[in-house]
């Protein structure tokens, strides 16, 4: 098991599009679990295969309050997404910084788990929103690219500033 480092805004490995993942092998299985401790541990309620700089489609989340309903979503794709809501979206890739991003409420999704078994579901509320946000990181897109070039601008002078601080 092994902690990964989380890319920051606006890092450009960050716009990078995945792959699709055609090998179900150990090194994903090991990957899943890196990826698994290091949400676990930022905290976070998902991670997408893009911020820790691995460029393959697969997404971990666990929504849940309590911590034990870890989802690891390989090729994931939306078959069908219905209404819409707007919540406060944070990112483990953008520090500090919750907005309001407006998503469809409730989604069909297809993917495929870590051994490569392929299923259907429907999610809705906090679920939908988080598998929205993590499927858009694999498509190179953050939650910051929904606000105003002001309001993004403005965040990305920060993270700069927060950065340069932290590196002396
Ligand atoms: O993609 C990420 O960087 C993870 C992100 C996911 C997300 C949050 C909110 C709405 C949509 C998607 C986070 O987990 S940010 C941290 C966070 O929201 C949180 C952390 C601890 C407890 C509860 C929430
Ligand atoms: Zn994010």
């Amino acid at each position: 098991m092994a902690l990964l480092n989380i890319l920051h805004f606006p890092d450009p490995r960050l716009r990078t599009v995945a792959k699709t993942v055609d090998e179900f092998d150990e090194s994903l299985r090991q990957l899943v679990s890196d990826m698994f401790e290091t949400m676990y541990e930022a905290p976070g309620i998902g991670l997408a295969a893009t911020q820790v700089d691995r460029h393959i489609r697969l997404l971990t989340m666990d929504v849940s309050e309590t911590h034990n309903q870890p989802r690891c979503l390989v090729n994931p794709e939306i078959l069908q997404a219905d209404g819409d809501e707007e919540m406060d979206e944070g990112c483990l890739s953008v520090p500090g910084f919750y907005e309001k991003v407006r998503r469809a409420d409730h989604i069909r999704v297809r993917a495929c788990d870590q051994d490569g078994t392929l299923s259907e579901f429907e999610a809705e509320g906090i679920e939908a929103v988080c598998i929205q946000h993590e499927m858009d990181h694999l498509d190179g897109k953050l939650f910051v690219d929904y606000l105003s070039n002001l309001k993004r601008n403005r965040i990305r002078s920060k993270l700069l500033k927060m950065e340069k601080q932290k590196a002396g």
